[in-house]
């Protein structure tokens, strides 16, 4: 930690990043770090590969975000000007999208802050602990040793809220530490508003979006019992009639694993030329095992994702088919 802050002090001229497909995490650890940072003076960017959900556009420190996808360019020219590059929430440079060269090609130092478990990303320091909430905790502590006894600032306080907040799906799980709980407490005192935070997040989206989920569950969720598994799958003609929205599908594939029984759970949505996949578990069940072995992506225990380079049916064929290879993982 000493080694970060000569870092930060050092420097004007921060760069933080994070990853594709930016969730509250993300965008709530990197705003928090930008917020904190810009209010002590430095000269600070925070750069997303691609654009965000509607409902994280809300979040202090939002309209400063530089999208690698939209602005490449402007976003080259900051990045290779950088003296310090924060990585937050990711641990492999496949999550960073095309900005992955820029960052390659940058000479400066550079810091992880996540919480994925086996980070594969070349890091002058690393701060990285896959038993926290979410990477918004790590930053959390980060900043209150940095800030020593002063209490945070409320736009700071706000972002590191949303982190926890929806990393841990509404302290639902991965949140049974106390010191989760201190950190919340902690954050009430900087006057956040926790009330209209949870608001924002949850219930302002589209009404197709509420449509596609219904439709989802209703007519395109097959559930295989004998593997204690249930998966969603979605063609790019079925999102593009919904007029799917970039994260209008996120936590759809946490509904299958409400049925009593199902341990396991999949989303396949369909992109040009590939199909996302999402998957998540309960209990011992690997989900980033099997993300890794037969997706090319991976993940926590219970959360994790990739993709396939195949077209929908192929995938959802080519799931069923290594699906009793992890049999062994399921309960008894
Ligand atoms: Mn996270």
């Amino acid at each position: 930690m000493n080694g970060v802050r000569q870092m930060i002090d050092g420097a004007n001229r921060i760069v933080i990043t994070s990853h594709k497909n930016p969730d509250g995490d993300a965008v709530g650890s990197g705003l928090a770090l930008y917020n904190y940072l810009t209010d002590k003076g430095k000269d600070a960017c925070f750069i997303l590969p691609d654009l965000m959900p509607q409902n994280l556009k809300w979040i202090p420190g939002v309209d400063s975000i530089v999208t690698y996808k939209t602005s490449p360019e402007e976003a080259d020219k900051i990045i290779a000007n950088a003296e310090i590059l924060i990585m937050a929430d990711f641990n492999s440079s496949s999550r960073m999208g095309d900005a992955v060269k820029s960052f390659d090609a940058s000479p400066a130092k550079r810091i992880l802050i996540d919480h994925h478990p086996f980070p594969e990303i070349r890091t002058d320091v690393a701060y990285s602990r896959p038993e926290a909430s979410s990477t918004s905790e790590l930053v959390y502590e980060l900043l209150s040793e940095l800030s020593g006894a002063d209490v945070l600032e409320t736009t700071v306080a706000t972002c590191i809220f949303t982190g926890i907040m929806t990393d841990t799906g509404c302290f639902n799980y991965n949140s049974s530490s106390p010191n989760v709980f201190h950190i919340i407490a902690n954050l009430l005192e900087s006057g956040i508003n926790k009330d209209q935070i949870i608001d924002n997040i949850f219930n302002h989206f589209s009404e197709t979006r509420l449509r596609l989920l219904g439709f989802s569950l209703y007519k395109k969720m097959k559930v295989i019992p004998e593997y204690q598994t249930a998966y969603i799958w979605l063609t790019k003609k079925e999102l593009e009639a919904f007029n799917n929205q970039q994260g209008d599908t996120e936590g759809l594939v946490n509904y299958p694993l409400t049925i009593d029984g199902i341990n396991f759970s999949a989303l396949f949505t369909e992109k040009d030329g590939l199909t996302k996949c999402s998957f998540r578990s309960r209990g011992t069940f690997p989900a980033n095992k099997v993300a890794a072995e037969r997706f090319s992506g991976g993940g926590h225990l219970n959360a994790a994702g990739g993709e396939f380079h195949k077209t929908i049916g192929k995938t959802i064929y080519y799931f069923e088919k290594v699906l009793p290879e992890y049999e062994q993982y399921l309960e008894k």
